[in-house]
């Protein structure tokens, strides 16, 4: 998919977002966007430097003076070339962006570790979660205000013990990020699968028919007529969500469903980064015969000091080498 086909995709989803008189449950897991800003060089590389370092640290960044930039990009170029070969690939390049759009996610385990860590020994275990998650209901185990505490637990622990590759019932960091982000693990993607079928399968069968997928995202609440977008979703479900045409969806129709083969955005980013860089035919190394990895950015750190790197990464002005319009 190119990127005009991609904004083309988003403004059509928000289309059909702001057409909806009802709440729409969205099931569907998406990438992260690298970006909140548009991606148009023409305009400026805010898109890239977002792509570059997450949205919160090139915010920093348009604070600082171009000395003080050049200084924090020269310790991050050092950073993303990993192997220490004083160039930046296309690879490391791409491992660079994977990490800032997962940023939220480490953000996210970082701010709940310390509460579920109640001995501090760095690690979370089963007991720890449980005490801290469900310690009233444990306490009270019939409290009125609605909420199925047990079922949620043994959700929980079901999951927990998914995340738990060693099965010593205690979550180092990576572990305890599997079982708050499932979706971004693909060892945790079953039981993504697993958890929205029961959500969603109200008859027990094992699978999501026409009626419990429509019922999930839209209540009747005694309206006569559905609307419209309650249509789509029917001929959705019949035209793509049930492939093999028997009525219902099964494990595999519903992981198609939720955890799309999203667009890589971290690739199509490294490749554009190393495709202007290439353009601009400054400080890049000759590709290799026999496809060798684009390089970019030898060193010390020639797409540090202003106007001698690609210019999607220079950060020492606001729009480095396309003319004013
Ligand atoms: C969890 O709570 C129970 C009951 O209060 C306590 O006996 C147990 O030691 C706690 N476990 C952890 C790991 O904090
Ligand atoms: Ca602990
Ligand atoms: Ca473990
Ligand atoms: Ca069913
Ligand atoms: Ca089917």
């Amino acid at each position: 998919m190119t990127i005009p086909q991609l904004l083309l995709c988003l403004s059509l989803s928000m289309l059909c977002i702001s057409s909806k008189p009802t709440e729409k449950k969205d099931r569907v897991h998406h990438d992260p966007q690298l970006s909140d800003k548009v991606h148009d060089d023409a305009q400026n590389f805010d898109y890239d430097h977002d792509a570059f370092l997450g949205a919160d640290e090139a915010k920093t960044f348009d604070q600082l003076t171009p000395e003080e930039s050049k200084e924090r990009l020269g310790m991050i170029v050092d950073k993303i070339d990993t192997d220490k070969d004083g160039f930046v690939t296309e690879g490391e390049l791409k491992a660079w962006i994977k990490k800032a759009q997962k940023k939220y996610v480490y953000d996210s385990v970082e701010r709940q570790w310390q509460e579920f860590d109640m001995n501090q020994d760095g690690f979370i275990s089963w007991d720890e979660y449980r005490n801290v998650t469900y310690g009233t209901y444990l306490d009270d185990p019939d409290p009125d205000d609605g909420f199925n505490y047990k079922q949620m637990m043994v959700r929980d622990e079901r999951r927990f013990k998914m995340a738990d590759k060693d099965g010593d019932l205690t979550a180092t960091k990576e572990e305890f990020t599997a079982f708050l982000h499932p979706e971004e693990y693909d060892y945790m993607k079953d039981i993504v699968v697993q958890e929205t079928m029961e959500d969603i399968d109200k008859n027990g069968d094992g699978y999501i028919d026409l009626e419990e997928y429509i019922g999930d995202m839209y209540s009747h609440d005694g309206d006569a007529d559905e609307p419209e977008w309650v249509k789509t979703e029917r001929e959705q479900f019949v035209e793509f969500r049930d492939k093999n045409r028997d009525g219902k969806m099964d494990k595999e129709e519903t992981k198609d469903w939720i955890l799309p083969s999203d667009y890589d955005h971290a690739e199509a980013e490294a490749r554009h980064l190393v495709y202007e860089s290439d353009q601009n035919k400054v400080g890049t190394a000759p590709p290799l015969p026999g496809g060798a990895p684009a390089r970019m950015s030898p060193s010390p750190h020639p797409a540090v000091s202003a106007g001698a790197g690609p210019a999607a990464l220079d950060f020492t002005a606001q729009r480095p080498s396309f003319p004013q319009r």
